[in-house]
């Protein structure tokens, strides 16, 4: 079996695992990325072989679509404030405190929206995500409106951020769902992410970082050994 494969798989059992924690009449935030897509297709699964009755909400139109053709039903937040259970992945989580990065799927505002909203708040991950040290393994990427992007991307240069670029994908530049630009910013490990946190929402432009801080309940990693479950 290919790598690729051994980590996708991996992706699967934490997925399926999180899932086990989803009963009926639960109001659920559906996360995006790889991952998240393993959970949402096993979620479909439990809602049309075992009936589970259940309410979503995505965190992106990519996860919204998904979970719609699978026919898990759809709510907003014109009718909910708090959902039971958010399941969503990462890019990198802090072992020991279980802080995170996220973003790099590019969905990090509303998956902080969705977090933030959400009783509990499950991470499911492969092994390779745990890091010593958060910025060491992934660029923070950092929501930023298109207007004055440049500025924006000078003053996150002035926090530590070796490179502020924007996100570009095949030579266009990345917008978000919510039609901004995401600057991938790399630092040299971030060792006071909640000082980070406050300089990089202290830049007017930016909508929000991919720092999600005090904000796991959980966190499951499937490895080779099987599923683990870390609590903060
Ligand atoms: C989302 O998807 C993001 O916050 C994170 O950027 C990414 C994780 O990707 P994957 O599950 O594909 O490894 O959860």
């Amino acid at each position: 079996m290919s790598d690729e494969k051994d980590v996708a798989r991996l992706k699967e059992e934490a997925a399926r695992r999180a899932v086990t924690y989803v009963e009926d009449g639960m109001i659920v935030g559906l996360g995006t990325g790889s991952t998240a897509r393993f959970m949402i297709a096993a979620l479909g699964e439990r809602v049309k072989n075992e009936g589970l009755r259940i309410e979503a909400i995505a965190t992106s139109e990519a996860s919204d679509v998904q979970a719609r053709e699978l026919g898990i039903p759809m709510t907003d937040f014109a009718a909910h404030s708090v959902f039971d259970i958010g399941i969503d992945g990462a890019d990198e989580v802090e072992r020991g405190t279980l802080e995170l990065v996220k973003g790099l799927g590019g969905a990090l505002l509303r998956e902080k929206i969705v977090a933030s909203a959400c009783r509990r708040f499950v991470v499911i991950v492969d092994e390779s995500k745990l890091v010593d040290r958060l910025g060491t393994h992934a660029p923070l990427p950092v929501e930023v409106v298109p207007w004055g992007w440049e500025r924006a991307a000078r003053l996150l240069a002035e926090t530590g951020a070796q490179a502020a670029k924007p996100r570009m994908v095949r030579d266009k530049l990345f917008v978000t769902d919510n039609s901004n630009l995401i600057l991938d910013c790399h630092y040299p490990g971030i060792d006071d992410p909640a000082a980070l946190s406050r300089a990089i929402l202290a830049i007017t432009g930016v909508v929000d970082h991919g720092l999600f801080l005090g904000m796991t309940s959980e966190v499951l990693v499937a490895g080779t050994g099987g599923v683990q479950r870390l609590v903060p």
